[in-house]
């Protein structure tokens, strides 16, 4: 299955925890089809140090579930310890990380379970994830906007510069 990822780290050595992260996607998930260059971001959602982002496109045999699982994994690998949890209120409290992986797409499946939810449902509204993911998948068809990944990032401008005057 074709499987879009985006990396992310703010903490330690950024570049190689990124590069650390794509050793052991080609290990121990799939292939690396496609990288993207690694871009300077400021933290979104929260103030903290700027990250590193890129993302993926990787080819593999595992099914959503295990995915997550082994991506997880590879993150504790990598020295994460905690997770970004829910405060009371149910606002999303963010953490530094050595590196995070998100699942963008599992081919055009549409996945909403209680564990998993693709694709991403914050990915239209990054430009952290559409700007290097247009670099390398700008056809790709959002199956639930319906929309290609570089018409959505055309889109996601358009709104900042509509909203900031
Ligand atoms: N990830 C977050 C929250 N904020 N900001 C940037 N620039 N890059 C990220 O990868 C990122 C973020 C939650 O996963
Ligand atoms: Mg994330
Ligand atoms: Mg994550």
């Amino acid at each position: 299955m074709k499987v879009y990822l985006s990396l992310g780290s703010n903490s330690g050595n950024r570049r190689h925890n990124i590069v650390q992260a794509c050793r052991h996607i080609e290990s121990e998930i799939g292939t690396i089809t496609q990288k993207s260059k690694i871009i300077k971001t400021k933290a979104w959602g929260y103030s903290d140090s700027d990250y590193l982002n890129c993302a993926l496109e990787i080819e593999t045999e595992m099914n959503p579930e295990i995915l997550l699982k082994a991506s997880d994994l590879i993150e504790r690998k990598l020295g994460r310890t905690v997770k970004s949890f829910s405060e009371i209120d149910g606002t999303i409290k963010y953490i530094s990380r050595p590196i995070d992986i998100d699942i963008l797409f599992y081919g055009n499946q549409i996945i909403d379970t209680d564990t998993i939810k693709i694709p991403h449902k914050h990915l239209h509204v990054r430009e952290f994830v559409l700007v290097p993911l247009s670099e390398i998948a700008p056809d790709f068809v959002h199956p639930v906007l319906n929309a290609c990944v570089a018409d959505i990032l055309r889109n996601f401008k358009n709104l900042q510069f509509s909203t900031s005057q």
